[in-house]
């Protein structure tokens, strides 16, 4: 193989590939857990409880660090918090299967609400903290969730009167909020947590009781409720040991929010179940204080986002000479394409690969990876996780030969896998369009090797900055503006963000392109939506093109605006 590079020195826990391969069985996985001798289990017992009872109680599960707080807090601490705050729950009437959403931003309340929702079998529901008043309604409403623990800075994006169920916010602040708002009650988390208990009985629940609730966008319809269930514990508990590779010792620093799916299933079930202590930082992206935090708290796997390895890029290498970066052994990234000349800068400035690896919402857990252990293409993804088939699918569902792009589709089954789209069973059986096989929306293909390589999203769904935005809710949102009659979006490429958010819109008799329009368009969707989903760039146009049924073909703006063949127009409007 040529323009590969060697495998990390040291010991790595999956030694070689294809003999983990070879003798890999999810049931040997399975003996790790309290279900091989109960058949019940509870992740977060697996998570913070389990080390808690073992010589590890003293050891530091959580290091939070921002501008203002710097706390670490150990598997006991953690077990003491989350039983409390499990029974704030129960104490106000919460049971297993109810929803409870966070709303908030990154601190260790958010996680020990986190763990201690768990605990008493509810289901949790992270969201973004960045999310405005749309967002959070949609989510909140197809959910039916029955307690919300926010902010008093959020709360104003909450519109708890129009959602029934919304019978409790918990505000983790001391800021100003109403006591009962007529349906909807407010409690204190601090004064809550004073009268709590820190004794628990845990909810034992079975493997396949729903866990958690992640938003995400598809190209059409509402974000859609992806449901995972206590079982992916398995897959999370593996694919960190193996490709985070975390060991005893380890400092492990993923950078990403708990409102993606990559900051829970590796932001927290991942390492805690590996008993490894997890530094969380909160506040904004500085390359000063991320090159900081890891020379503070000597971090040794570190785990971050295309769009942030690009920007650290963009600032030049003399950055990372003010610091000392040499505690760090394992560097991994995911969201995006990872281009191969950000890994060649890589191992030029930290030493070291940078290991791409996929997955998504819908898998839970990573499917496809470069090993420590294994020879990197830079550029690819690299290969299937043991026990798990990844595949390249042609339109009737036959595996393509290596070489062909096709449907990156994954073999059923595996443990993480999500269990439902909520409320929508409909939505769920369309990831299932060939029988035995999950369809992922993306285009890949896979060589000689084995190695796998993105080759681009079959649908719309745009990936800016490693936040994944349907143009469905950006759409939804400009024509909500009054001059705005059509409007379609798309992702356009972006050396630095991946791509950028561009809508085309038609506006209303009447109404005149500006740039003070423009400019109000943009900040309609900020204050709408979410600032990561503002289109950055705004085209007027006077019409926009669609199929006869009527759908915007954002296919035919993205070729018209890239200068590419617009392939087949049969469909389109006159
Ligand atoms: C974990 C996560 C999933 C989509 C996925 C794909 C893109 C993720 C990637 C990648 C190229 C990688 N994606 N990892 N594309 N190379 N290594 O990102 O989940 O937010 O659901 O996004 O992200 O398009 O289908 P999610």
């Amino acid at each position: 193989m040529s323009n590969t590079l060697a495998p990390l020195k040291g010991q790595a826990n999956m030694p070689n590939y294809d003999e983990a391969r070879a003798n890999f069985s999810w049931k040997e996985v399975e003996k790790d857990f309290s279900w091989h001798k109960t058949g019940k289990v509870n992740m977060a017992y697996e998570t913070i409880d389990r080390h808690a009872e073992t010589w590890r109680k003293n050891k530091v599960a959580l290091y939070y660090s921002d501008d203002d707080r710097d706390e670490k807090y150990t598997f006991q601490d953690m077990k003491f918090l989350s039983n409390q705050f499990g029974n704030v729950l129960r104490n106000i009437g919460i049971e297993k299967g109810e929803r409870v959403f966070l709303f908030m931003p990154r601190s260790p309340e958010l996680y020990i609400s986190l763990i201690g929702t768990l605990k008493i079998g509810a289901i949790v529901g992270p969201l973004f903290e960045a999310f405005m008043e749309q967002a959070v309604r949609d989510r909140l409403e197809n959910s039916d969730a029955s307690v919300l623990i926010t902010t008093s800075d959020l709360l104003p994006r909450v519109p708890y009167k129009e959602l029934p169920h919304l019978k409790h916010i918990i505000l983790a602040d001391e800021g100003d909020a109403p006591d009962v708002d007529k349906d909807t009650t407010f409690h204190r988390y601090e004064l809550e947590m004073s009268k709590a208990s820190s004794d628990l009985d845990i909810e034992w629940v079975d493997r396949e009781d729903g866990m958690i609730l992640h938003y995400t966008s598809g190209s059409t319809g509402k974000p859609k409720g992806i449901l995972h269930v206590h079982n992916a514990m398995l897959q999370q508990y593996q694919t960190a040991k193996w490709i985070l590779d975390l060991k005893e010792d380890d400092i492990y620093w993923c950078t990403a929010d708990p409102g993606w799916v990559t900051g829970t299933s590796y932001g927290i079930f991942g390492p805690w179940l590996n008993g490894t202590s997890n530094l969380i930082r909160g506040g904004r992206f500085s390359p000063e204080n991320w090159y900081g935090t890891i020379e503070k708290y000597k971090v040794t796997v570190w785990l971050s986002a295309p769009t942030a390895f690009r920007k650290l890029m963009a600032i030049g290498d003399d950055a990372t000479k003010d610091f000392d970066l040499n505690s760090l052994r394992h560097v991994l990234s995911v969201g995006e394409p990872l281009n191969a000349e950000v890994i060649h800068w890589g191992t030029k400035v930290y030493n070291l690969r940078i290991h791409d690896h996929w997955w998504m919402t819908e898998t839970g857990g990573i499917i496809i990876a470069n090993y420590p252990s294994m020879p990197m293409k830079p550029g690819s993804m690299g290969k299937p996780f043991p026990g798990i088939h990844a595949a390249i699918l042609d339109n009737e569902g036959n595996e393509l030969p290596p070489g062909q792009m096709g449907k990156l589709s994954v073999k059923s089954g595996w443990p993480s896998m999500l269990r439902n789209v909520w409320k929508n069973e409909e939505r769920f059986n369309k990831y299932f369009p060939v029988k035995g096989f999950f369809e992922s929306g993306d285009l890949a293909s896979k060589d000689e090797d084995g190695y796998f390589w993105f080759e681009g999203r079959d649908d719309d769904v745009i990936q800016t900055s490693g936040e994944r935005v349907g143009p469905f809710e950006v759409e939804s949102k400009l024509v909500e503006h009054p001059s705005v009659a059509e409007a379609a979006v798309i992702g356009k490429p972006d050396p630095v963000r991946g791509e950028l958010i561009k809508a085309f819109v038609a506006l209303k008799d009447g109404y005149t392109e500006s740039e003070e329009l423009q400019e109000e368009l943009r900040l309609f969707v900020k204050k709408g939506l979410a600032a990561h989903a503002a289109p950055r760039e705004i085209e007027i146009r006077d019409f926009l093109p669609k199929t006869r049924s009527g759908k915007i073909m954002r296919r035919v703006l993205k070729a018209w605006d890239l200068d590419l063949p617009t392939g087949d127009l049969s469909t389109m409007e006159e």
